[in-house]
């Protein structure tokens, strides 16, 4: 809920569309925050469209400029309160244009679509290409398993996280045989695993390609289609979009081969936070570049690579999840000094949160009411799988917990 009136009233939203399931909440909370609720359920009923019967058939367009905004999506930061990317028509219609002449759809395409729409993964690159290409797509409300197996021989194409490989490749239903209609699986939003990559081949005979994007970028890099799909690096620049490494503490650029930050210009590339000029300021340069805040190379044959990341940020089955959001409602609980949130490996989500906690002096706070503040708080893909007390945060000179000590501490918890 918290989330939610946040993002409400920061974006000035005048009209909120929600299932009818949540119909009762989201209205009083809409009108506390002087807008407007209405429903729109999976099966096409709600509110909203027995409004839009009653209204005139014919409306006239109002003309749009390539530069106009088209929406704002949320992403969080290291700080704090996410921020409300701001995309335009242009950024939204090149990458379509552009993932259609790169990935090859055309209107022969069946798209099968199971990722969430609150994303830019599953809303703007499954759903635009697909528009853009005059595609067809079998759109599930979900990930399920025995879903996608069922409709998989109906289908050409699939984009997914990297859960999704590593589950579909967990079900011996999962064959050449069952994805021999098939003629491109996408992989993106966290890295994918290079045996992954390799065994997805061996079980299909089809090589994922991986590609690289982000909210405030759409897709900034691809493998090729028709030459080497190279496991462990997300390929090259799209058309387009300019790709560079620089030195963090400098901006230079840096020489091919060495890592440094991931900075990406071109049509794709938002226009700035909404209601934010300096955070806007401290991640888009003054000449279009943007910071990604992913560490990279570029390597001999023009491969991207990425190595980490420079913002502490977990990867959760393709959820971005910053640490700090975490951290700061458990450092507000009763008999909690101070805590460290850090992703650790997880077989199914690739990584998962741990969150590790110092009582203060002579207290000894209750990890289940700790562990409800959190659920009242956060949306439930943030909430930490474990939470563990220590005496004290290991820090390095500077006073800087080292969290590096942490996830090697608890690096093995869910995989052994
Ligand atoms: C669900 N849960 C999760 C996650 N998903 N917890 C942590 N991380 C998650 N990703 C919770 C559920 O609420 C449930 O809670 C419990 O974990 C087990 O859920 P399960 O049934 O196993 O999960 P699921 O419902 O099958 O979902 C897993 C999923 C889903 C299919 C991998 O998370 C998913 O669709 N991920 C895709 C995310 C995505 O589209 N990212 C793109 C971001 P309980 O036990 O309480 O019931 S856009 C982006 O990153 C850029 C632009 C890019 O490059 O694409
Ligand atoms: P988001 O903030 O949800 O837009 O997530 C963008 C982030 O997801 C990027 O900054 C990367 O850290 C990560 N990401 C997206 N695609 C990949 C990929 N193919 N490999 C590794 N990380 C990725």
């Amino acid at each position: 809920m918290d989330e939610l009136s946040y993002f409400i009233e920061n974006s000035g939203a005048s009209l909120i569309v929600c299932d009818g399931k949540s119909a009762e909440t989201m209205t009083v909370l809409a009108n506390e925050l002087g807008a407007r609720g209405e429903t729109l359920n999976a099966d096409g009923s709600g509110t909203l469209m027995d409004k839009a019967r009653a209204t005139p058939q014919q409306c006239a367009a109002v003309a749009r400029r390539g530069d106009d905004l088209a929406a704002f999506l949320y992403t969080s930061g290291t700080t704090g309160r996410s921020k409300g990317a701001m995309l335009t028509q242009d950024n939204l219609l090149s990458n379509a244009h552009t993932l259609v002449e790169e990935w090859r759809f055309t209107d022969k395409d069946v798209l099968l679509h199971a990722l969430p729409i609150f994303h830019t993964h599953g809303l703007f690159v499954a759903t635009n290409v697909i528009l853009a290409a005059g595609s067809s797509m079998v759109f599930m409300p979900k990930f399920d398993l025995d879903e996608v197996i069922r409709w998989m021989p109906q289908a050409t194409t699939m984009m997914g996280v990297p859960t999704f490989s590593t589950r579909l490749l967990g079900d011996a239903r999962f064959t050449r045989n069952l994805s021999a209609h098939m003629r491109l699986f996408v992989s993106g939003s966290a890295p994918l695993l290079a045996e992954t990559h390799v065994q997805f081949e061996e079980r299909t005979g089809h090589r994922i390609l991986e590609r690289y994007g982000m909210t405030e970028t759409n897709m900034n890099t691809s493998n090729p289609y028709d030459g080497e799909r190279r496991a462990g690096t997300v390929g090259f620049p799209l058309p387009g979009v300019e790709l560079k490494i620089t030195d963090p503490e400098t901006g230079e650029t840096l020489p091919d081969g060495e890592v440094g930050q991931i900075e990406v210009r071109g049509p794709n590339v938002f226009k700035g936070y909404w209601q934010m000029p300096e955070k806007t300021a401290a991640e888009l340069r003054a000449n279009g570049f943007f910071i990604t805040g992913d560490l990279g190379r570029v390597d001999a044959e023009r491969y991207v690579h990425i190595v980490g990341r420079n913002k502490d940020l977990i990867i959760s089955g393709g959820y971005n999840i910053y640490p700090k959001e975490i951290e700061l409602i458990l450092d507000d609980q009763p008999g909690v000094l101070e805590s460290a949130v850090i992703g650790v490996p997880h077989p199914d989500f690739g990584e998962t949160v741990v969150g590790v906690i110092v009582a203060q002096k002579d207290q000894s706070p209750d990890l289940d009411a700790v562990k409800a503040a959190v659920q009242q708080a956060l949306a439930r893909f943030k909430h930490p799988r474990k939470l563990v007390l220590v005496e004290e945060l290991p820090r390095n000179t500077m006073g800087k917990v080292q969290k590096n000590v942490l996830r090697d501490t608890y690096g093995a918890l869910f995989t052994s």
